[in-house]
C-alpha cells in the first residue's frame, strides 16, 4: 500500500482570510467609508459565533439523554430562539452602529441608537423546530440604511429588499458557515471552532444556471393551486433529454434548503397554499436576505410573478411566497405561474 497517498494534505497555506480582514478589505478605498459598516458586520459575526456555541451545547445536552419530561430540555431548545434574539440585540446595541432592529422574535422594531446609521432585520434562529433532531438551523439577516446620504430618515425597517446594503445567513450544520454579501458577490466563511474565527472558504459563490433538484414541502400538494401542481408534475416527468426528472431534497430549515440550492443549483419553493394564502415565509428577514444573496450569486428569487426584492413591505411580519434558485429553474416556475 502506498502510504504517501494517505498522508494528510499539507496544512492549508496560512490560516486564510478572516471574516474581519475580508470585511476591512472590502471597505478600503470605498468613498466616504468611516468603518461603521465594517464594525456593524463584525458585530453580527460575533453574535453568530456566540449563538453557534449555545447551539452546539444544546445538541450535546440532547445526546446526553435529558428527557423532555422535566421540561428543561424542551425549555432550553425553545429558549434558543429567545437567546439568539437577545444576543443579536445586545451585540448590535453595544456596537453603537445599529439604529434599529426588526426581528422574528420582536413584535415591534426596537430603536437601539439615535446615531446608528443602519437597520438590521433578522431571523435569529431559523428552523428552530429542527434543533432537537440535530438538523441544520441558522440565522438570517439583512442590513438597510437608517437614513439616506442626504440625512433623510427612512421609515424604519419597512423598506423593499432593493435597498439592502448587506445580507447573509449562518448555518449551524456539520460545520458552522456564514454566507455574506455586501453587494460584491457572495462569499462563504467557515468557522474554525478551535480558534473561534470565521475564515474565507468559498470565494465568490456562483449559483449554477440550472440545477437538477427541487426543494418543497410536498406534503402541501393538496393545498396548492393547479399551476403549482402542474409545475411540480413537470419536474417529475421522465424525460432524459430535458434533464428530467429532478431529484427531491427538503430539510425544512430555510437556511439549509437555500444553502444547498445556492451551492448546487436547482430550486427552492414555498408557494402560497390554502393554509397559508400569503405564503409562509417572512419577507423582511427570510425572503429578502435570501433573495439578495441569490441575485448576488447569479440566481433569482420571485414570489411567483414578481421579483422579491421589489415588493413594498406593509408590515414587519409580512409573509410572501418564496421561490429561489438557479435562474433557469426560477424562470421555468414563473412560466408555469404566468400560464
Ligand atoms: P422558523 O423556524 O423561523 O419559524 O422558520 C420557518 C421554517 C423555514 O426555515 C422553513 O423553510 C419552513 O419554515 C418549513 O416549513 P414547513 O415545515 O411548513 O415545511
Ligand atoms: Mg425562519
Amino acid at each position: 500500500m502506498n502510504h504517501d497517498s494517505l498522508s494528510p494534505p499539507a496544512f492549508p497555506s496560512v490560516v486564510g482570510t478572516t471574516l474581519e480582514a475580508h470585511i476591512m478589505a472590502g471597505m478600503r478605498g470605498a468613498p466616504g467609508a468611516t468603518g461603521e459598516f465594517a464594525s456593524l458586520l463584525n458585530a453580527i459575526g460575533l453574535a453568530v459565533r456566540i449563538i453557534h456555541t449555545r447551539v452546539r451545547a444544546a445538541g450535546l445536552a440532547d445526546m446526553l439523554g435529558y428527557t423532555g419530561e422535566t421540561n428543561v430540555q424542551g425549555e432550553r431548545v425553545q429558549k434558543l430562539d429567545a437567546f439568539a434574539n437577545e444576543v443579536l440585540c445586545t451585540v448590535l446595541e453595544r456596537s453603537g452602529r445599529c439604529a434599529m432592529v426588526a426581528s422574528e422574535e420582536l413584535e415591534q422594531a426596537h430603536v437601539l441608537s439615535e446615531t446608528g446609521k443602519y437597520i438590521v432585520c433578522f431571523d435569529p434562529l431559523d428552523g428552530s423546530s429542527n434543533i432537537d433532531v440535530n438538523i441544520s438551523i441558522g440565522t438570517i439577516f439583512c442590513v438597510l440604511r437608517a437614513q439616506s446620504a442626504g440625512g433623510r430618515l427612512y421609515e424604519g425597517a419597512l423598506q423593499p429588499g432593493n435597498k439592502i446594503v448587506a445580507a447573509g445567513y449562518a448555518v449551524y450544520g456539520s460545520a458552522t458557515t456564514l454566507s455574506l454579501s455586501t453587494g460584491h458577490g457572495v462569499h462563504g466563511f467557515t468557522l474554525d471552532p478551535s480558534v473561534g474565527e470565521f475564515f474565507l472558504s468559498h470565494s465568490n459563490i456562483r449559483c449554477p444556471e440550472r440545477g437538477n433538484t427541487y426543494s418543497i414541502n410536498e406534503g402541501n400538494f393538496a393545498r396548492w393551486d393547479d399551476r403549482v401542481k402542474k409545475w411540480n408534475a413537470f419536474l417529475k416527468t421522465e424525460d432524459k433529454e430535458r434533464g428530467l426528472p429532478y431529484g427531491h431534497r427538503y430539510v425544512g430549515s430555510l437556511v439549509a434548503d437555500a444553502h444547498r440550492t445556492l451551492m448546487k443549483g436547482g430550486i427552492f419553493a414555498y408557494p402560497a397554499d390554502k393554509k397559508s394564502p400569503a405564503g409562509k415565509l417572512r419577507l423582511l428577514y427570510e425572503a429578502n436576505p435570501m433573495a439578495y444573496l441569490f441575485e448576488q450569486a447569479g440566481g433569482a428569487a420571485t414570489n411567483g410573478t414578481d421579483r422579491i426584492l421589489d415588493i413594498e413591505p406593509k408590515g414587519l411580519h409580512d409573509r410572501t411566497p418564496l421561490i429561489l434558485g438557479s435562474k433557469e429553474d426560477v424562470k421555468t416556475y414563473r412560466d408555469f405561474m404566468l400560464g
